[in-house]
């Protein structure tokens, strides 16, 4: 292919799925060499519809890196960590030109919605497409788990488990499908309760948690035990056992970042408001749990059937800024080119810059 000024390039775009964890990966293997980002747990997720992320990635003779994250230069620490992962892709490629990399998301970024997960998945595979590597779909996802741990499990859609592996190269750590996005027709409502930018990263705020909090070999325990249990309860389509383990799960990784020092704290009084207007409903009958990340907002899973009272709650309630309804999708997929200059298709109304 031949782009603008008779350069050579070659251009693949590719879509990937934000998704939340209902069993939460919080803290990371010790790994030699550093880099690998092996977490210390396996982790569970449901891939999410309506939220996700494009990226094209077209490689060219000369020139340094580019990254624009939605349609604006990525600052530099953005732009090195998406270089560091083109290395990744062009060693195993065996390809030495640099990256042109455009990528918008269409919800809000760094603010605990989940938009490293889907940004790392559609790098991973736009830039092995545009590299010329075919990988298989766990080797997409133990490619995208060096970006960000959350990242492996959205190259597949639906109900997806994130296996630790124990192997010290991390080749048997990335994720695998358990049930496709047809199988449970389960929603999850992001009730976003701010646009601001959280203050610490995932990363840090993980690591200061793994050396100081004392409950940390305690979460380490219970996540093995509730990843079994929300397997089990998932093969059921089982609400009322999958339900509180997943809100019990969440409570129980802040309360380990909370122990920290300094403490992690990523709540607002927005968030304890939506905790108790659930719990409260919960009382009047509904079926309804809610799940926390790294940041303020708060998810609500609940059935299908439920999901249009439980939007009409969470809209009246004054914390929420935005409701976003949520069903599982699909996994990250390449799309159609569309020419060498054309924008990204789908973009969000938002087209707001990645997390990266
Ligand atoms: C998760 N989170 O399982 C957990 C729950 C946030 C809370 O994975 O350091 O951006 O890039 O591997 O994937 C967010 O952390 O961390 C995350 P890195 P990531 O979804």
């Amino acid at each position: 292919m031949s782009g603008e000024s008779g350069i050579r390039w070659k251009k693949a775009t590719a879509r990937a799925h934000s998704n939340i964890a209902l069993v939460k990966y919080w803290g990371k293997r010790e790994a030699v060499p550093k880099g690998l980002n092996l977490p210390a747990t396996g982790s569970l997720s449901m891939t999410l519809d309506r939220l996700h992320t494009t990226t094209s990635v077209a490689f060219r003779d000369g020139g340094p890196d580019e990254v624009w994250l939605g349609g604006t230069p990525a600052p530099g620490p953005a732009a090195e960590r998406v270089s560091r992962f083109l290395d990744l892709v062009r060693e195993q490629a065996g390809v030495s030109g640099s990256a042109v990399v455009r990528s918008w998301n269409n919800f809000p970024t760094a603010s605990g919605l989940a938009s490293s997960a889907s940004a790392f998945a559609a790098l991973a595979l736009a830039a092995c497409a545009a590299a010329g590597l075919e990988v298989s779909r766990e080797g997409s996802s133990r490619l995208a788990r060096m970006g960000s741990g959350s990242a492996a499990r959205s190259i597949f859609g639906g109900f997806v488990e994130m296996l630790p592996g124990s192997r010290p190269d991390g080749s048997d750590c990335y994720a695998r499908p358990l049930f496709g996005p047809d199988y449970w027709d389960l929603r999850l409502l992001v009730a976003q309760t701010t646009s601001r930018k959280k203050e610490v990263s995932s990363s840090e705020a993980m690591r200061r948690t793994a050396r100081t909090s004392p409950f940390y070999p305690s979460w380490i325990r219970l996540v093995a035990r509730d990843i079994r249990e929300a397997r089990e309860a998932i093969g059921r389509r089982d609400l009322d056992r999958l339900g509180p383990l997943v809100e019990r799960n969440a409570l129980a990784m802040h309360a380990t970042a909370l122990a920290a020092d300094p403490p992690v704290l990523f709540w607002s009084p927005a968030t304890v408001e939506i905790l108790k207007l659930v719990e409260g409903l919960r009382k009047q009958g509904m079926r309804a749990y809610c799940t926390i990340d790294a940041g303020p907002h708060v998810k609500v899973l609940c059935q299908g059937e439920a999901a249009p009272e439980m939007a009409r709650h969470l809209e009246a309630c004054p914390a929420v800024q935005r409701l976003t309804e949520c069903r599982p999708g699909p996994g990250a997929h390449l799309l159609p080119e569309q020419g060498l200059s054309g924008s990204c298709e789908g973009v969000g109304e938002s087209g707001s810059s990645t997390d990266l």
